[in-house]
């Protein structure tokens, strides 16, 4: 069983959407950011960081996004939507997972909070996440256009998840992630899934709907 402490539209997004679509039970706890729910000692207990998501598994609290991830792929093997541990696909899976925790997720981070480099002006660390967002969008734009649709090539997968959330993420950025032609597709696609509508009304989401 697990319960998914959120708060809408932040990294959990991609948790509820996965557990969504691996028809899993799951409680959503809703731990607001705007209101300050996760700096609560109640949350802090479980996520001592004071970050959103926190995922109970069988009781057990954890966080950081990729990892829960990858977790839930292992878990649930009969979704397919993570390669088996001797695919050929899962060092490239395994590559893309970490790829958008460092090169994305990391560096978009600085965009909301650029407080969190102490003393630098926050329009120059913003730009800079700028020009390193955009370079990861060149990137695996580059890629999906030589092995997409996908970013593991044909179906869908737990990656692509991963990367729709950040790309919805960079929506009211200067150059979004969806205006990458390939990234854009793959945008389309994802944002076809009926699940997606689901964990919008769920999430009281309308914005990049
Ligand atoms: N590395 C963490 C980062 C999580 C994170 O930064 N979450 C944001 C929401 S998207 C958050 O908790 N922000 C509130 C805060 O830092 O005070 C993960 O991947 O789960």
């Amino acid at each position: 069983m697990y319960a998914l402490y959120y708060s809408p539209g932040a990294a959990s997004l991609v948790v509820h959407w996965l557990l969504i679509e691996l028809d899993q039970p799951h409680e959503l706890r809703l731990t607001d950011i705007d209101s300050g729910a996760h700096k609560r000692a109640d949350y802090l207990a479980l996520n001592p960081a004071g970050r959103i998501p926190t995922l109970l598994v069988d009781g057990q609290p954890l966080h950081e996004t990729c990892g829960l991830l990858l977790l839930l792929g292992d878990r649930h093997p009969e979704s397919g939507f993570a390669p088996a541990p001797h695919d050929p696909r899962r060092g490239a899976y395994y590559q893309w997972m970490l790829y958008l925790a460092n090169a994305v997720q990391s560096p978009l981070r600085l965009w909301w909070y650029p407080g969190d480099v102490v003393g630098a002006d926050p329009d120059a660390v913003r730009a800079s996440v700028r020009e390193r967002v955009e370079a990861a969008w060149q990137h695996i734009d580059a890629h999906l256009a030589a092995h997409g649709p996908y970013l593991l090539g044909e179906g869908p997968g737990i990656a692509d998840f991963y990367l729709t959330m950040l790309m919805r993420w960079t929506r009211n950025m200067p150059r979004p992630g969806h205006d990458w032609p390939h990234l854009g597709e793959l945008a389309r696609r994802m944002k076809a899934r009926p699940s997606f509508r689901t964990l919008y009304q769920r999430e009281g989401l309308s914005e990049w709907a």
